[in-house]
């Protein structure tokens, strides 16, 4: 690809921001709480431009519902086109309520399973009041001991609470069912990998595709394979990116292992699913628990657009002569040289010739917006987690 089309391509890509990434946040033994932290989803929603407007490359948001509760979600979304940016998908939450402790849509409990069900049926009312394509469904549900309950009943009840709101689906809306290897519970997740989430989508039908948070495998997991294996079934419908060293630590994406972010982005370039019209949703996942939030947020959106500008540096016709070859060392060396190479001149050239900064993070922390903010904010209560 010429340096022209690797700018291109980069110019049209687009990663979403999650607005509890705003909010403080912390682990269970404590949150520290940050001076000018949003008080409410329209605050989150204009810090959120803030780093479209110094990136160029993350025009969405999506919410997480309850803590982004708002009681008119269509001035909501004209807020957030007032501020340069628009609505993303719209996550649900049945993991917060007393109501939750045996599971939510996998409760052995029936009344609680229609509680939570009600609760995604809801969301997609929202979608339609915002114009978001995309649900994305998280479940905690699971056991913490053998024989707690019965695994085969739960699969059943959450095929059944999928399939209700699945039909529930405007032609343009779409279903993300996200799994998660452990946490909060320890012993069976009703939803714990890729094949239980893609064969529940398979038996639902197109509009239900797999999130793949990276955070949420096993230590050394191939997440590219899974990323392989699901473009060419066209079930991958979004990543919730992050980093981890030890389990779901929502660090920022690229942080951990750029080297693992790269070799996802080289699939997702050799699938040619980088360009939003295929319909892969890249939205970040994280908490910033003792960084600053609104620059690390940028420095995550930069760490992404890095690891693309590599997997777009491939020479994909060297790659494949010396993978059709068998050579080895060739193939791998192909690969190696893309990763190697310096692309921060290649991005800022193309931040520049966009009219944006070539620092973005050094830009952010000139414009006097945190020092605004902090001055703006100083008496209310944050909005976000448990919100
Ligand atoms: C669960 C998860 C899921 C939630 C978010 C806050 O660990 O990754 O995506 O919605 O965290
Ligand atoms: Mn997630
Ligand atoms: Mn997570």
């Amino acid at each position: 690809m010429t340096t022209e089309a690797v700018k291109a391509a980069l110019s049209r890509q687009e990663i979403e921001l999650p607005s509890w990434a705003f909010g403080n946040s912390g682990t269970r033994f404590k949150v520290f709480s940050q001076p000018g932290v949003p008080r409410s989803p329209e605050e989150k929603i204009a810090d959120a431009a803030v780093v479209h407007r110094y990136t160029g490359v993350a025009p969405s948001v999506a919410l997480h519902i309850p803590w982004d509760k708002v009681e008119d979600y269509g001035a909501l979304a004209a807020y957030a086109k007032e501020q340069g940016v628009r609505l993303g998908a719209i996550n649900s939450n049945v993991f917060q309520d007393d109501d939750y402790k045996l599971g939510s849509v996998t409760n052995p409990d029936p009344a609680v399973r229609r509680k939570a069900t009600d609760h995604l049926l809801e969301c997609v009312d929202i979608m339609d009041a915002t114009g978001s394509r995309d649900l994305k469904l998280w479940f905690s549900d699971g056991t913490n001991y053998p024989g707690q309950d019965d695994i085969q009943d739960r699969q059943d009840r959450l095929a059944t609470a999928l399939r209700e709101v699945y039909d529930r689906l405007g032609d343009d809306q779409r279903m993300l069912l996200e799994y998660k290897l452990f946490e909060p519970a320890f012993y069976t997740t009703d939803v714990p990998d890729w094949g239980t989430s893609y064969a529940h989508c398979l038996e639902l039908g197109p509009k239900a595709t797999v999130c793949i948070d990276t955070g949420h495998h096993a230590p050394g997991t191939n997440i590219e394979f899974i990323v392989a294996f699901l473009l060419r079934t066209q079930k991958l419908g979004a990543f919730d990116f992050n980093s981890r060293f030890y389990a779901d630590d929502d660090l920022m994406v690229g942080a951990a292992d750029p080297f693992q972010l790269f070799r996802i982005m080289n699939e997702i370039v050799r699938g040619d699913a980088l360009d939003p019209d295929r319909g892969i949703a890249f939205m970040l996942d994280q908490c910033h628990n003792i960084e600053e939030k609104i620059p690390a947020i940028i420095r995550s959106v930069m760490n992404v657009q890095e690891a693309t500008a590599k997997a777009l540096l491939v020479d994909r016709d060297v790659l494949r002569k010396a993978q059709q070859e068998g050579d080895v060392l060739g193939a791998n060396a192909a690969l190696m040289d893309a990763y190697n190479t310096d692309v921060r001149p290649l991005l800022a050239e193309l931040r520049e010739s966009q009219g944006l900064d070539a620092d973005p993070v050094a830009a952010y922390k000139r414009s006097g917006y945190f020092e605004q903010i902090t001055k703006d904010r100083a008496d209310g209560q944050q909005a976000g987690w448990g919100a």
